[in-house]
C-alpha cells in the first residue's frame, strides 16, 4: 500500500508540475489516485449510485480535517457578504496558484464561515408576500465535479439555514466522478455526523457523466413536489424557497428562475442585482445564452415589481420545476455531454411545449460565474458547441440557418442521434421556432426576415469589390464600421441588414453617425441599437446611396482600403457612395 501511495503522490506532483506550465493543461484530468487509472465502470442503465471502495483513512482521520477546516475560520469574515481580502504575502501567492485549478479564490473561501450571512437585498414589496400555509415540497439537487469543499458546503448549509424544515424535504447531492479524496470518505463523514441524515441525500455517478445526466440522475433520485436545481457553489437568500413553490402552486407549468446575484471569485463579495433592473435570458444567433433588459411590455403585463416576469430563456444552473412536469415535458436531452446548451434546450421546450419560464424577483440565489471551468471535457469535445447543435437540429426549425452561419464548422460534426427528441416534439404537439419568436421574445431581431435588405452589402465601384465587415470585433462592443474584399459567400463578418424600421444593422449593434449637418465627414461607428432611430437611422434610396437621416450625409468609401474605417461624407455623385445589399426583400 505504501508503494502505492507513493506512486500515486509522484504522479501527483507531476501532473501538478504539468498543470503549473500553461493554462491549457488546467483542463488535463488530475489523476492522483491509482483506482482512478483503471478504465471506469461500464455504463449502467440504472441509476443506483455505485459506492466507492473505503479509503485507507479512519473516522478520526477526517474528525481532524474537519478540525482543521474549522480552525481556518475567520470570525465574521464575508459577513453580509462583504468583500474579504488575504493580507499575507504566502496566502496571496498561493491563492493566485491555486486559482488556475478552481477558477476561484480557494484560499479564501475556506477562511470564510461555511454560514455566513448575506445581504437581504429583495424588493421592500417581497417582505409583505403571503404564502399559502400548504406549499408544495422541495427536492433541491444539487449536482458537482471536483467542486471546492467550502464552496461545495456553503452552498448546502445555506439552503438548510434558509429553507422552512417543512418545506425542504431533502437536498439530493449528485456527485458526477469526483476524484478529489475529500469528496469521499470524508464528504460522508460529514454527512454523517454534521448535518440531518434524514435530509440529505448522497448519489455517485459510476462514470463521469456531465451536468446534464447529473442533474437528471438528481431528478430521479429526487422525491418532493417540486425540483430545484443549483450549481455547486451557491449562496441563497432569506426567503428564496417560498415566492418558487406558491407560484407552482398557482401555476404547474412554470419553470421558475431566482434573480442571480454575483459572488465574486476573487474576494467573495456578495453583489446584488438591483431589484427594479433584473433582467431576463435571451439567445444569441450564435446558439449562447445572454442577459436582456425586460421589455416594457412585460412589466406592464406581470402587473407588480415582484410579479412572475416572463423570460424566454434561462441560464440554466438555478431553477424549480413541478416534479412530474419536468418529466412530462421532456426532462433533457440524455445524449448532451458534460456542459452547455441544455439551458436553450429547456427554454424553447418549455415554451414551445405548452410551459413557461418566469423570474421570481423575491427569490434571489448568488451564484460564483468562475472564468473558466476547472474540470475537464472527456475527449476534449466542444460539448457546447455539439450541444447547441442538438438544440438548433430538433427546436429552432429553419432557423437553423441562423446558427450555421456562426458555426458552419458544426454542419460536418456527428452531433449523435436526435431522433429521441424529435419524435417528443411531435407526440407533444409543441408548437414551432417562429410561434416562440413572434410570442415569447418578439423583441428578438432576426436579420433575414424583419428587413428591407440584407446580406454582404457591396460597393461595386471598389477593387477589389469591398463589403461591409465587422473585421472579427466582438459582437457586443463598439467599433468603427470596417470594409473587407468581400467574401464568396456569406459569412456573419458581412452579414448587415437594414430593417424595416431604418436601422443598419447586425444582430445587436446598429451603425451610427453624429448628427451634425456640418460638412464634416466623420466615422460610422457600432453600437447597442437604442431603438430609438435618431442618430441611428438610414435610408437607402433609390441612387443606392445609405443616406444618414439626422445628419443627411453619405457613406463613402473613397480612398478607404481594406480593414479600415468607413466615412460619412457629405453625399455626392461618387460611385464610392453606393452600395448594393446582396438580398433585397422590400424593394
Ligand atoms: C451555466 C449554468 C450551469 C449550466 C451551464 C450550461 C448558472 C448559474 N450556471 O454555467 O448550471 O446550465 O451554464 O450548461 O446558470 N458539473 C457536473 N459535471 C460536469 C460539469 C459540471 O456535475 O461534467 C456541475 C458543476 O460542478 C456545477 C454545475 O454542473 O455545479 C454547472 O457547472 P458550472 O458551474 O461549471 O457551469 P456555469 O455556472 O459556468
Ligand atoms: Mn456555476
Amino acid at each position: 500500500a505504501s508503494k502505492l501511495l507513493f506512486a500515486g503522490l509522484f504522479f501527483g506532483i507531476v501532473i501538478l508540475w504539468l498543470s503549473t506550465r500553461s493554462s491549457s493543461s488546467v483542463e488535463q484530468k488530475v489523476i492522483i489516485r491509482e483506482k482512478y487509472v483503471q478504465a471506469p465502470p461500464a455504463p449502467t442503465q440504472s441509476d443506483v449510485p455505485l459506492r466507492y471502495e473505503q479509503s485507507a483513512l479512519t473516522d478520526q482521520d477526517y474528525e481532524a480535517m474537519i478540525a482543521q477546516d474549522e480552525a481556518r475560520i475567520i470570525p465574521g469574515l464575508g459577513d453580509e457578504g462583504a468583500a474579504c481580502e488575504l493580507e499575507d504575502p504566502e496566502e496571496l501567492a498561493l491563492a493566485e496558484k491555486l486559482m488556475a485549478k478552481e477558477a476561484f479564490n480557494i484560499v479564501l473561501s475556506n477562511k470564510i464561515s461555511l454560514t455566513r450571512t448575506v445581504p437581504d437585498a429583495r424588493h421592500p414589496m417581497c417582505k409583505n408576500q403571503r404564502f399559502s400555509n400548504n406549499l408544495p415540497s422541495a427536492s433541491v439537487v444539487i449536482i458537482f465535479t471536483n467542486e471546492a469543499w467550502s464552496t461545495l458546503m456553503r452552498t448546502v448549509h445555506s439552503v438548510l439555514n434558509h429553507s422552512p424544515p417543512h418545506l425542504l424535504k431533502e437536498i439530493v447531492l449528485v456527485d458526477d466522478f469526483s476524484d478529489r479524496e475529500e469528496l469521499h470518505g470524508k464528504l460522508e463523514y460529514y454527512l454523517r455526523t454534521r448535518l440531518p441524515a434524514d435530509k440529505v441525500k448522497l448519489v455517485r455517478l459510476p462514470e463521469r457523466s456531465g451536468l446534464i445526466r447529473a442533474r437528471l440522475a438528481g431528478a430521479r433520485a429526487a422525491s418532493a413536489d417540486v425540483l430545484i436545481f443549483l450549481d455547486s457553489h451557491c449562496e441563497v437568500v432569506v426567503q428564496w424557497l417560498e415566492p418558487l413553490l406558491q407560484r407552482i402552486k398557482e401555476s404547474r407549468t412554470s419553470v421558475l428562475i431566482p434573480i442571480i446575484d454575483v459572488i465574486s471569485e476573487k474576494n467573495f463579495e456578495y453583489s446584488h442585482v438591483h431589484s427594479e433592473n433584473f433582467e431576463v435570458g435571451g439567445f444569441t444567433w450564435s446558439g449562447h445564452f445572454t442577459w436582456i433588459h425586460v421589455p416594457e411590455e412585460e412589466k406592464i403585463r406581470r402587473g407588480s415589481a415582484i410579479g412572475a416576469t416572463r423570460s424566454p430563456t434561462m441560464a440554466g444552473g438555478l431553477f424549480a420545476i413541478d416534479r412530474n412536469y419536468f418529466w412530462e415535458v421532456g426532462s433533457y436531452d440524455e445524449q448532451m455531454d458534460v456542459w452547455g446548451g441544455e439551458n436553450l434546450e429547456m427554454s424553447f421546450r418549455v415554451w414551445m411545449c405548452g410551459g413557461s419560464l418566469e423570474v421570481m424577483p423575491c427569490s434571489r440565489v448568488g451564484h460564483i460565474f468562475r472564468p473558466f471551468h476547472p474540470y475537464t471535457f472527456p475527449g476534449g469535445k466542444d460539448t457546447h458547441g455539439i450541444n447547441t447543435a442538438r438544440v438548433v437540429e430538433v427546436w429552432m426549425d429553419d432557423y437553423k440557418r441562423l446558427f450555421y452561419m456562426h458555426r458552419n464548422d458544426l454542419q460536418t460534426v456527428d452531433i449523435g442521434d436526435i431522433s429521441a427528441r424529435r419524435k417528443f416534439r411531435e407526440k407533444m404537439k409543441c408548437k414551432s421556432f417562429k410561434w416562440f419568436l413572434d410570442n415569447v421574445y418578439p423583441s428578438k431581431y432576426i436579420p433575414d426576415e424583419d428587413v428591407i435588405a440584407y446580406g454582404r452589402v457591396r460597393n461595386e465601384a471598389s477593387t477589389p469589390n469591398f463589403c461591409f465587415d465587422n473585421l472579427n470585433h466582438d459582437s457586443d462592443s463598439n467599433y468603427n464600421l470596417g470594409i473587407y474584399g468581400c467574401h464568396n459567400t456569406l459569412e456573419t463578418n458581412q452579414l448587415y441588414s437594414l430593417s424595416k424600421k431604418g436601422e443598419l444593422r447586425r444582430e445587436f449593434n446598429c451603425v451610427q453617425a453624429p448628427a451634425t449637418k456640418s460638412l464634416s465627414v466623420e466615422k460610422a461607428t457600432l453600437v447597442p441599437c437604442h431603438d430609438l432611430l435618431g442618430n441611428q437611422e438610414w435610408e437607402w434610396n433609390k441612387r443606392g446611396q445609405l443616406k444618414h437621416k439626422a445628419s443627411g450625409k453619405c457613406i463613402d468609401i473613397e480612398n478607404v482600403h481594406s480593414e479600415e474605417d468607413v466615412k460619412v461624407a457629405p453625399c455626392s455623385d461618387s460611385k464610392f457612395q453606393i452600395f448594393q445589399f446582396e438580398h433585397v426583400l422590400i424593394p
